[in-house]
């Protein structure tokens, strides 16, 4: 058993062996330019800061063993398993299929789909291709954890309130508990993710734990 005293509101145990790192939709179409982030009218620099921190934690969880999971937000490319009421949204440069700098957006397979190489999956790892924003919708995610009898998630990538935070509140509905990294997440909007970590963590954590990627690399070495 693993404790994280520095964690939010109260220290969160875990075992290594029972616990997922789930490392949502790093995908060069969220944090590189010409991407579907960059599309929506986002500044996407706010989410490559991150890749550091994520990679010291990522290197850091396969040091100790553990379990990776990563997603990747993305359509077939016939767009079947998109819903129109997705594609046809709002106003983008880019609509989901269109071809971009970085081949047609969120089409799976396409460059642009790909998770970025300093985050690349390796051997043993999961890849859960998801067609909606949280990870468990439409996927067999829940299969899969429970065929290695995970029970606890530790959360990162982005966006904070979009994709982090519904797959977490997804997650703490099918019983998981759950813990957001703070440093390993992020959001195109500074406000958002300040209130997605405060509300996971009010009325004593309703959703879940948060904690500083320091603080899990500091406990993974105890
Ligand atoms: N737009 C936005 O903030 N996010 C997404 O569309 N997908 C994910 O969060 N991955």
């Amino acid at each position: 058993m693993t404790l994280l005293t520095d964690a939010r509101p109260m220290p969160y145990h875990f075992t290594v062996a029972r616990t997922a790192l789930v490392i949502i939709d790093m995908q060069r179409d969220f944090v590189e330019p010409g991407g579907f982030g960059a599309s929506l009218g986002n500044d996407v620099t706010r989410l490559q800061a991150i890749v550091p921190t994520l990679q010291a934690l990522l290197q850091a969880w396969r040091g100790a063993g553990g379990f990776v999971v990563h997603t990747r937000e993305g359509h077939a490319p016939d767009l079947h398993d998109c819903p129109p009421a997705k594609r046809l949204r709002g106003a983008p440069t880019l609509r989901i299929g269109d071809v971009g700098p970085m081949g047609r957006v969120l089409v799976i397979g396409e460059p642009g789909h790909a998770i970025v190489p300093a985050l690349a999956p390796i051997a043993g790892e999961l890849v859960i291709d998801k067609p909606g924003k949280g990870a468990f919708y439409a996927t067999d995610l829940q299969a899969r954890l429970q065929a290695r009898g995970i029970t606890q998630l530790i959360l990162t990538g982005v966006t904070t309130e979009v994709c982090v935070q519904t797959t977490m509140r997804e997650a703490n509905d099918r019983g998981y508990d759950c813990l957001l990294v703070e440093d390993a997440t992020e959001s195109y909007f500074p406000e958002f993710k300040a209130a997605t970590l405060a509300m996971i963590t009010a009325q004593g954590g309703i959703v879940g734990w948060t904690a500083p990627a320091a603080a899990v690399i500091a406990a993974l070495k105890t």
